[in-house]
């Protein structure tokens, strides 16, 4: 059988394990919990006693990532993991898990750890959301798990997603499997995705490309960038809803 025609404005990524082609008004940047909670001191993240700043090395790349996204005129997408002040959301299991120096809900130096509204849940300021970029509040690790985000992604017309965002094995792990799972193409930028451990940010990338792209697809962020460089915001007009959370 003939392969079936590439739609006129796909664009192609150099990857691993093979090319990823993706079509810009389908395709969603996620930006998942690039909240100061793990990437700054005084957060979750350094409570569980995790040296943050080897988050930092994130945002430069990411920022040019999403700002080439934007004047892409693609959809762009950010979740926050966090909690109710009351923790109704927050299972036993995950509020008592391990030893860390302050749990979920106490009072950091950057307000309640991992509570909605403080400020050291929010987004770090160099990747604030703009208006009009949907914001999703997640209780857990992956994005799809007790949030509206697929529901979202079928109203908008979302079939692949390019992923980035902390940690590598936690969160973006958990939501490139369950987007893998329902059928959600993703691509992950390696050096948009941050670990505080070296060796789990290099097994974390090539398990997700490993198999023949058990999970998805893995690229250097320029690669992404060449590619998109060639396309035209008039060619996409994605959808933007209102924030959420
Ligand atoms: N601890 C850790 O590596 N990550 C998390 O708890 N959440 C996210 O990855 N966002």
């Amino acid at each position: 059988m003939p392969a079936e025609p590439l739609p006129a404005d796909q664009v192609t990524v150099p990857a691993d394990p093979g090319p990823f082609g993706f079509v810009p008004s389908r395709t969603a940047l996620l930006l998942i919990d690039m909240q100061r909670d793990f990437v700054e001191p005084g957060g979750f993240g350094e409570s569980l006693g995790n040296d943050v700043s080897l988050l930092a090395a994130v945002i430069p790349p990411l920022r040019k990532v999403l700002a080439a996204t934007r004047a892409a005129g693609m959809t762009v997408l950010h979740t926050r993991e966090g909690h109710r002040g009351d923790l109704s959301d927050c299972p036993p299991a995950k509020l008592n898990r391990g030893t860390p120096t302050m749990r979920i809900g106490d009072l950091g130096p950057k307000g309640r750890i991992l509570i909605r509204g403080e400020y050291g849940h929010d987004i770090v300021d160099e990747l604030a959301p703009l208006p009009g970029e949907v914001v999703i509040d997640k209780p857990g690790k992956g994005a799809f798990y007790a949030t509206d985000l697929q529901e979202l992604l079928e109203i908008v017309g979302i079939t692949s997603l390019i992923v980035t965002g902390v940690t590598t094995e936690v969160c973006v792990h958990t939501t490139v499997r369950e987007a893998n799972d329902r059928g959600y193409e993703c691509l992950v930028l390696a050096d948009c995705v941050g670990s505080y451990f070296p060796e789990f940010q290099q097994a974390g990338l090539a398990m997700i490309a490993a198999q023949g792209g058990i999970f998805g697809w893995v690229a250097p962020s320029v690669a992404y960038l060449d590619a998109l460089s060639a396309v035209s915001p008039a060619a996409v007009g994605a959808a933007t809803g209102p924030e959420r959370s």
